[in-house]
């Protein structure tokens, strides 16, 4: 439960603007700037890439969730005044490099959506593998209204969870989906009750934990690809893939436990 977590050691505990705790072989970040409503500032955003590119190796899955009322308010807008033209495209691409190392890094995260998941922040929550949201959620793109576009990599992801004209809608309109309706388009995998989120994210971070790490890695790296791929080329991967994971003696143990009746059924979720 939450309160085995402990304050992470060694170098990442230093950011300033994450707090990281830890429970075995999950562990917890949280956006940490609830005074600014979490906004991800270029500091912010520099903070994230590091602690999901230094992971250590003993940690399985990664919870992730922001402080005070808000997940994430997005884009720092007091940053984005000053920024010419080549720099705003570095900055895009810092925040790619960010969400990337989320997306396609070492563990699965889920993310623990409340409050505010705007612009940037939905942007986070999409490079996530799994959402978790309380009732308290709203999904919004708002910058339509700011004068800007999308630059955390939400025009490649968004569409991929609830497709273009949903996203269109959202970015023309300044339309906003309270928790119901982004669960309706595939923003999220689970709705809790208000205060449950974080408890709920972490039982599944522990079950993803307990997964073979090459289950983890092929359902993390290979089937986003497969998903785009034209299906003989999918199918091909697939095979591959499917070979790899068979071929670690963690599967043939596995396979062995279930077969001498060690191993759990599959049973339906209460
Ligand atoms: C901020 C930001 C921010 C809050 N950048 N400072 N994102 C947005 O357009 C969303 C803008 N924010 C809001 O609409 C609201 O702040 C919220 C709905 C998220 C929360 O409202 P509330 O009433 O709880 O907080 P607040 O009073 O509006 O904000 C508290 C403080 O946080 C205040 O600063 P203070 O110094 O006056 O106390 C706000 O200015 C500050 N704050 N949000 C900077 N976003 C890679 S491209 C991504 C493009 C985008 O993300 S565009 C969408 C940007």
């Amino acid at each position: 439960m939450p309160n085995a977590f402990a304050p992470v050691t060694g170098a990442l505990s230093a950011l300033d603007l994450l707090t990281l705790s830890q429970d075995s072989a999950v562990w917890h970040v949280r956006l940490n700037r609830p005074a600014k409503r979490n906004a991800i500032s270029d500091a912010l955003i520099a903070q994230l890439h590091q602690v999901f590119v230094e992971l250590p190796a003993d940690v399985k899955a990664v919870v992730l969730s922001g402080e005070g009322q808000h997940f994430c308010a997005g884009l720092d807008l007091s940053e984005l005044v000053e920024r010419d033209i080549g720099s705003a495209v570095l900055h895009s691409r810092m925040w790619h490099a960010a969400f990337d190392a989320i997306q396609f890094g070492r563990v699965p995260v889920v993310a623990v959506l409340h409050g505010a998941v705007v612009g940037g922040g939905l942007e986070l929550a999409a490079a996530c593998h799994i959402r978790v949201a309380e009732p308290s959620t709203y999904f919004g793109l708002p910058e339509g209204q700011r004068g800007i576009f999308v630059g955390g990599g939400g025009s490649a992801r968004i569409p991929r969870l609830m497709g273009v004209s949903r996203m269109t809608d959202l970015m023309l309109t300044g339309r906003v989906y309270d928790v119901d309706e982004g669960h309706a388009a595939g923003l999220l995998q689970y709705k809790v009750g208000e205060g449950e989120g974080l408890a709920r994210g972490i039982a599944l971070a522990r079950r993803i934990a307990g997964n073979a790490p090459m289950s983890n890695f092929a359902v993390m790296h290979a089937l986003p690809r497969i998903a785009e791929q034209p299906q003989a080329e999918g199918l091909f991967t697939e095979a591959l893939m499917a070979a790899v994971a068979e071929s670690t003696p963690e599967a043939q143990d596995r396979l062995r436990a279930f077969l001498d009746g060690r191993a759990g059924k599959v049973v339906k979720s209460s």
